[in-house]
């Protein structure tokens, strides 16, 4: 398979992504991964929870992050895509090597579009936090094949995709994200996620948001329902 190289910078530069960003305090990130926990027993992977789910449509509005991401997208923000994955307690669940702009269904603009990972229980090295390749954003897009057995578009998010283990993989930053904090990543950047070999839950949110245009199907699929947070232009 081929894709349309796009090695732009992007909006978060050189390393293709960023921490330190607060959504939430950190008791109540944890209270809502208690809960979480509680009501999803046994599920691994909830797709689109923003559109069914008060507490995910709440937290991709929240203020802070939406004001970071319409400065970084250019003044008008919409959710294509969310999904919860919940890593529970000795958890084999790993996500592959991947990048979240392109499956078979659309491609999006890297200077139009962003990853917004949201920490909810705490992740670290130890319970399945995010490992980084910083950089591989501006290499562009890799071929993709799909592989059902694993990840979160294998477990029902759609379409799944997972690219080769990169030649410079040994490079990868593990990425601890403290409750309440959010890892934002160029949508071309690679990521995966190893097991959680913890007693604890590790349960984060994963947003994709939008700016106008930054959305193209591929295949022949239609457009996306959006979900529209801010700005004009939709
Ligand atoms: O939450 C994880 O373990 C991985 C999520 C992921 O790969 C993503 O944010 O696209």
């Amino acid at each position: 398979m081929h894709h349309a190289e796009d090695t732009r910078p992007g909006p978060l530069g050189e390393s293709g992504f960023a921490t330190g960003l607060r959504w939430a305090e950190t008791a109540d990130a944890q209270a809502l991964a208690g809960s979480l926990t509680a009501q999803l027993e046994g599920r691994e992977v909830v797709k689109n929870p923003h559109a069914t789910m008060a507490w995910a449509r709440q937290a991709v509005r929240s203020p802070a992050l939406v004001e970071e991401v319409a400065g970084l997208l250019g003044g008008s923000v919409a959710v294509e895509n969310t999904f919860l994955i919940l890593k529970p307690p000795s958890s084999a669940f790993t996500v592959p090597w991947h990048q979240d702009g392109i499956n078979e269904r659309l491609q999006l603009d890297p200077g139009l579009a962003v990853t917004a990972w949201l920490s909810i229980s705490g992740a670290d090295a130890d319970n399945g936090a995010v490992a980084v390749l910083p950089g591989s954003h501006t290499a562009g897009w890799r071929p993709f094949t799909a592989d059902a057995a694993t990840g979160p578009e294998g477990s029902g998010r759609g379409r799944p995709l997972v690219i080769a283990e990169p030649s410079d993989a040994d490079q990868a930053c593990v990425v601890a994200v403290p409750a309440g904090e959010a890892l934002l990543m160029d949508v071309r950047l690679l990521h995966r996620s190893g097991p959680n070999t913890t007693a604890r839950h590790r349960i984060a949110l994963n947003i994709r948001y939008v700016a106008p245009g930054g959305v193209r199907p591929r295949g022949g699929h239609p457009m996306p329902q959006l979900d529209r947070v801010c700005g004009p232009g939709w």
